[in-house]
């Protein structure tokens, strides 16, 4: 799976799991912008569950940057590791981070809003590091400062917008942040016996939101990547669990991606209504 690529050391490599959580936004942007690289996978199975992570391609400079984990990416024999840095470096690319320094700040605040009061916390309760209560339904501020808040705020940036797009008049990486959490939610719920109810909760009122996934969504080489058979590798997973299915009992890592899922969504559908 994995490879090091030393042999072609200046090529762009973006490099992750075989699912999507830290890693979808970066790919979005390159296969968007149709860039040169390589969509390098690590696997779940073979190398986190195989343990050749654990012992042996983690401590790899090479294949996992000076930080010793995914994301990375690389270009001209550079390592670049986090996932904002690998996202903003992709974005700049890609053409798709703004050159005024205050749109460059509502991009990255916007991405941030979405990684680390979102993704973050959504996917760190998948995997029982975080309460789904305290952390994700509510948040740092109270009980009305969490997930239905956060996707509120990006209605109201979307409703305001005059071209559609989150900052400025041109597409930017804030755009495929807000296009990926969404998806990433909306597919993941109607997956679960309340999923659909919070779906409805969740989006159903949010028509400048439901207006830019659909842009997103039909942008040419978003609908290509989105039904090729690499993004099936890794799109419809939230996290690393997803992957794993139904094992995450017996390998006793807890409840499976959906199972927390459902948590997820009963848990909005009571917040919500
Ligand atoms: N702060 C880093 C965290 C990176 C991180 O924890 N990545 C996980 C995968 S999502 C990982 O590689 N874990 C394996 C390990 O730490 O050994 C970022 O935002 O990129």
């Amino acid at each position: 799976m994995s490879q090091t690529h030393a042999d072609s050391e200046n090529k762009l490599v973006l490099r992750y799991w075989n699912c999507a959580g830290r890693g979808m936004l970066m790919r979005y942007m390159a296969y968007d912008a149709d860039l040169d690289f390589i969509d390098d996978l690590v696997d779940i199975d073979e190398d986190f569950l195989g343990g050749t992570w654990e012992s042996t391609k983690k401590f790899l400079p090479e294949l996992a940057g000076p930080f010793k984990a995914l994301p990375v990416v690389q270009h001209h024999g550079a390592t670049i590791n986090e996932t904002g840095a690998c996202s903003q470096y992709v974005a700049e690319i890609a053409g798709y981070m703004p050159k005024s320094p205050l749109d460059r700040a509502k991009v990255i605040m916007i991405s941030d809003h979405i990684y680390e009061d979102i993704l973050i916390n959504i996917s760190y309760a998948l995997w029982g590091f975080r309460d789904w209560d305290r952390d994700v339904i509510g948040g740092f501020a109270g009980p009305t400062s969490g997930l239905p808040l956060k996707f509120s705020n990006l209605e109201d940036i979307l409703d305001k917008s005059t071209s559609g797009f989150a900052v400025g008049s041109e597409v930017s990486m804030a755009d495929f942040a807000i296009f990926y959490i969404v998806d990433i939610l909306t597919q993941r719920m109607l997956e679960v016996e309340s999923g659909p109810a919070a779906v409805e909760l969740l989006f159903g009122s949010k028509p400048a939101l439901a207006k830019h996934q659909k842009m997103m969504a039909t942008r040419p080489n978003m609908s290509k990547y989105r039904s090729s058979a690499q993004w099936k590798l890794y799109g419809p997973y939230l996290s690393g669990k997803g992957v794993m299915g139904e094992r995450t009992h017996e390998l006793e890592l807890g409840d499976t991606e959906l199972e927390g899922i459902e948590i997820l969504a009963s848990k909005l559908i009571a917040c919500l209504t």
